[in-house]
């Protein structure tokens, strides 16, 4: 049996958890163990930190001590989740991941991408995710739609339109480099057109997992 790590990545209100649960039926549906999570959280620790990250009155929280919390989420969620799933064979869809550090820390916060990559590589050896399906849109689009559906909004859905612009950058220059894992999700089209989009990366997964 062969595993599979898949990331869905993109700013806010992009449609990330609507289609999380797409393809979950849809690889469900043919008989695919599927292992749903998310980051920051996935497993009780994890799902503690993120609750200090998205914590609206931790407005000042220095830039570096973001970036260790992030990371020690990470580090107890791929050694209760991630990893063991993998290695029993299931397809494992996790709603963000590090390539969310490289555009919120990185890109949003002006953290340098050589302290987080070394960090990934402590934390993570060589996990990396064998597809990432980047959702993308203008930030005004995906504010406007969390602004409509939330009645309050967390530390980071608290920052400006720069800032979001330099994450959508940052996922940018992500995708070109590793041209090989990124697809890019069109995430401005209706509900209904993103999920044609997302039939394409379904038989894209389902033949890579018949091929594995
Ligand atoms: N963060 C970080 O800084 N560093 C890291 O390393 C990691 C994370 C891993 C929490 O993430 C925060 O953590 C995140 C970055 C930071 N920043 N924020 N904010 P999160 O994933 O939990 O939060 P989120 O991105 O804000 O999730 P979200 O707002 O729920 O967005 P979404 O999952 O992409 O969208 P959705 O819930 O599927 O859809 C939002 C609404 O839009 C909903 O009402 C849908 O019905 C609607 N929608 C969805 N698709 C469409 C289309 N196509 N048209 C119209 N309306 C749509």
């Amino acid at each position: 049996m062969t595993g599979m790590f898949i990331t869905f990545e993109g700013p806010e209100g992009a449609g990330k958890s609507t289609n999380v649960y797409y393809l979950t039926n849809r690889l469900q549906e043919v008989g695919y163990s599927v292992v749903v999570t998310r980051e920051p959280g996935g497993t009780e620790l994890s799902e503690k930190i993120r609750e200090l990250l998205l914590d609206p009155s931790f407005k000042k929280m220095a830039n570096d001590t973001e970036l260790l919390l992030v990371f020690a989420a990470r580090a107890e969620h791929l050694k209760q989740v991630i990893i063991p799933a993998i290695e029993e064979g299931k397809v494992v869809i996790c709603d963000r991941f590090t390539d969310a550090t490289y555009a919120y820390q990185g890109g949003g916060r002006g953290i340098d991408i050589n302290k987080i990559a070394l960090l990934e590589r402590m934390v993570q050896g060589t996990v990396r995710p064998d597809l990432t399906l980047l959702f993308d849109l203008p930030a005004a689009v995906g504010l406007s739609r969390v602004k409509r559906n939330r009645g309050s909004l967390d530390r980071f859905e608290q920052e400006d339109l720069q800032f979001f612009g330099a994450v959508r950058e940052a996922y940018w220059q992500r995708a070109e480099k590793y041209p090989d894992i990124f697809r890019i999700i069109d995430a401005s089209q209706t509900i209904e057109k993103v999920q044609l989009q997302m039939d394409a990366c379904f038989i894209e997964i389902w033949e890579r997992l018949n091929v594995g």
